[in-house]
C-alpha cells in the first residue's frame, strides 16, 4: 500500500462516519504492516486539547494543533489516518499546508445532514436540536464541505469496506506515481 507517510484527513459532520471508516483503514494498514495511528476526538479532544471547546477559534486551534502532531507522526514514519469535522475550508487549508504537496490526502466523508442526523449514534443531534448544545455542526454551526478534496467517499450508500477499498485504492495509485 505504498512505502511513503502520509497524512490522511477525513473530513465530515458528525456521525458521517470518520471514526468507522478511521478504524476500519488502520486495521487494513496493520494487517499489510503499514505502521499507522488515527488521531480523533476521542484521544486528542480529552487530551493534548481538552482545553478547547467548539467555538470557531477554538475549532481553528484544535485543527491547528492536531496539524503539528500529525507532522511528528509522519516524521516518525507513521501514515495518520486524522478524523475531525474540520468544518472551515481555510482551516483545512491551514493544516494542509503544513505539508509537502502529495502528503495530504483529504478524504471528505460524504454524509447528508439528515441521514447523520437519523444515526444519531450518541443522541447529539437530538440535544442540538433541543438546544442544549450551542455550535453544534450541522445545526447551529456551518460545515463546508470540501470543493477539491483527493477523494470523495459516499457512507451512505457504500458499504464500510468499500469505503476503505477506495481509500487503499488513491493509496496505491499514489505509490506506483
Ligand atoms: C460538533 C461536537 C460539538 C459541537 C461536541 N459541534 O460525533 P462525535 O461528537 O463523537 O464527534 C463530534 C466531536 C467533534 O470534534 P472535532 O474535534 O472533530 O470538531 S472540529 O473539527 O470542528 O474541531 C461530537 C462532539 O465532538 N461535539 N460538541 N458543538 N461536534
Amino acid at each position: 500500500y505504498g512505502q511513503r507517510s502520509v497524512v490522511i484527513w477525513l473530513t465530515g459532520l458528525s456521525g458521517s462516519g470518520k471514526s468507522t471508516i478511521a478504524f476500519a483503514l488502520e486495521k487494513e494498514l496493520f494487517a499489510h504492516e503499514r505502521a499507522c495511528y488515527v488521531l480523533d476526538g476521542d484521544n486528542i479532544r480529552h487530551g493534548l486539547n481538552r482545553d478547547l471547546g467548539f467555538s470557531e477559534q477554538d475549532r481553528k486551534e484544535n485543527l491547528r494543533r492536531i496539524g503539528e502532531v500529525a507532522k511528528l507522526f509522519m516524521d516518525a514514519g507513521t501514515i495518520v489516518i486524522a478524523a475531525f469535522i474540520s468544518p472551515h475550508a481555510h482551516d483545512r487549508q491551514m493544516v494542509r499546508d503544513l505539508f509537502e504537496e502529495g502528503d495530504f490526502i483529504e478524504v471528505y466523508i460524504d454524509c447528508s445532514l439528515s441521514a447523520c442526523e437519523e444515526r444519531d449514534p450518541k443522541g447529539l443531534y437530538k440535544k442540538a436540536r433541543a438546544g442544549e448544545i450551542p455550535n453544534f455542526t450541522g445545526v447551529s454551526a456551518p460545515y463546508e464541505a470540501p470543493q477539491q478534496p483527493e477523494l470523495t467517499i459516499d457512507t451512505e450508500h457504500e458499504s464500510v469496506e468499500q469505503c476503505v477499498a477506495k481509500v487503499i485504492a488513491e493509496l496505491e495509485r499514489r505509490a506506483d506515481q
